[in-house]
């Protein structure tokens, strides 16, 4: 399947290498492309829109990191702001100027964030909001919904999207029956289940996370009901509402998807675009919520490295640039170009595709859709998918790889870019 007709050999040389030093040769495993087959890319560089790998190939890149590059890559004033940090060290383990400036850039933007704190993936956020919502209702139950991926949590682990789903490994071996136990899985969109497991369990559930655009069974939109249902029962129950925006915050808006669908969380979990590319975390919400956290409050939650210096210079940087030069309808722009593009492509070769899309993040699914749930986008024909992946590959493009991932259209991309995407699409999509 995996048929590379571009030169490839010291991505092979470096990924084989990498077999005996790494567990399956990398440090996270969607980058193996273990659905699609073949081996992988291994990239020496990037310059806005494009990535090059260490064979010389350019490739038009809407994997951007897997979401933080909303500016490309090597923007000039996050560059300027990173160089700048350089030079007075790198990690003190104490209060730094440089965290007031992005925690201020955050709570400006997310209006329900009204404290935030800084730590260092998306995974530690989920992780230290599931904790907060317990600590904070003295509760148990935590409700996610199936095909929505939350980083490796244990307990979020279960029924999972992304790589768990991607790989086939939705319960990962090592969670226990234990950790998971107060974990309560619904489906997506499905605004009855939730009234139901409200009614059922209501005075049990701590909170409720969820992706508010899924990215991670691919593209997922959820419907205004279901955003309703969730923020009523919540309310009513006491219990606490996270919206998982580690993809969608400062991507699908400046405010994330809670300002597009104007619906306010009690807890946010960001990271990704919130580091410009560093590795960085943050959660946040209502302050009464918050001041549960040690040393304000009792609940405990730390880290060396949080709030890192270098870090926080380069997502301020980015969410100044996107303040200041609002790149959300170009992003728009060139989302419904290339969907409307690919839909016409999809459709002169007789194949039976949905593309779903918010803003810059989308999917083409091998499925004729709607995909509004977990179940749905399981029924998506992965091996063709797999496919189509090479061949856009062979055609310089570099999509995720696998449909339970969305791509990203950063603001350093162009018109040309697009059209240049929508012809290779067309060409492989008439060949599957
Ligand atoms: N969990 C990421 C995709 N949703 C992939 C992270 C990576 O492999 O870099």
């Amino acid at each position: 399947m995996a048929i590379l007709k571009m030169s490839h050999q010291k991505s092979q040389q470096i990924f084989e290498a990498a077999q005996s030093l790494m567990p399956g040769g990398v440090n996270s495993p969607a980058r193996a492309f273990g659905s699609v087959g073949g081996t992988p890319l291994v990239i020496d560089r990037g310059e806005g829109a494009y990535i090059y790998d260490v064979d010389g190939n350019r490739l038009i890149d809407y994997i951007q990191s897997w979401g933080p590059m909303i500016l490309g890559h090597k923007h000039p004033s996050v560059v300027a702001s990173v160089e700048a940090a350089l030079t007075k060290g790198f990690s003190f383990g104490a209060p730094t100027e440089g965290e007031n400036e992005l925690a201020e850039l955050i709570i400006a933007a997310v209006k329900s964030v009204e404290k935030v704190r800084l730590v260092n993936s998306g995974t530690e956020a989920t992780m230290s909001a599931i904790r907060l919502a317990r600590g904070f209702t003295g509760r148990d139950v935590i409700v996610k919904f199936a095909g929505n991926y939350h980083g490796h949590v244990d307990s979020l682990l279960v029924a999972a999207g992304s790589s768990a789903a991607t790989l086939a490994v939705p319960n990962s071996p090592g969670v226990t029956a234990g950790t998971s136990q107060d974990t309560l899985i619904l489906t997506y969109n499905d605004s009855e289940g939730v009234r139901q497991a409200f009614e059922q369990h209501g005075s049990r559930i701590a909170g409720v996370i969820f992706e508010p655009v899924v990215g991670n069974m691919g593209c997922v939109i959820p419907d205004r009901e279901f955003l309703q249902t969730l923020r009523d029962c919540t309310t009513a129950s006491g219990a606490v509402l996270i919206f998982d925006e580690v993809m969608t915050g400062f991507r699908v808006a400046y405010g994330g998807a809670q300002q597009l669908w104007e619906i306010t969380p009690d807890l946010t979990t960001l990271g990704k675009i919130v580091g410009g590319g560093m590795p960085i975390g943050a959660y946040g919400g209502r302050a009464d919520i918050m001041d549960h956290v040690l040393p304000a409050g009792k609940v405990f939650q730390a880290g060396t490295l949080s709030g890192n210096p270098i870090a926080c210079a380069a997502g301020s940087a980015t969410l100044r640039e996107l303040r200041d030069n609002s790149p959300y309808e170009y992003l728009e722009t060139l989302g419904d170009k290339l969907t409307s593009g690919l839909q016409q492509a999809a459709s002169a070769a007789g194949q039976n595709c949905c593309i779903q899309r918010v803003g810059s993040m989308m999917t083409l699914f091998f499925n004729p859709g709607p995909v509004r749930c977990w179940e749905d986008a399981a029924e998506s024909d992965t091996e063709k998918f797999g496919r189509y992946f090479w061949g856009l590959i062979n055609n310089g493009i570099y999509m995720p790889c696998s449909q339970y991932e969305a791509l990203f259209i950063s603001a350093a991309h162009t018109e040309e870019d697009i059209q240049a995407t929508i012809d290779a699409a067309r060409s492989t999509l008439a060949s599957l």
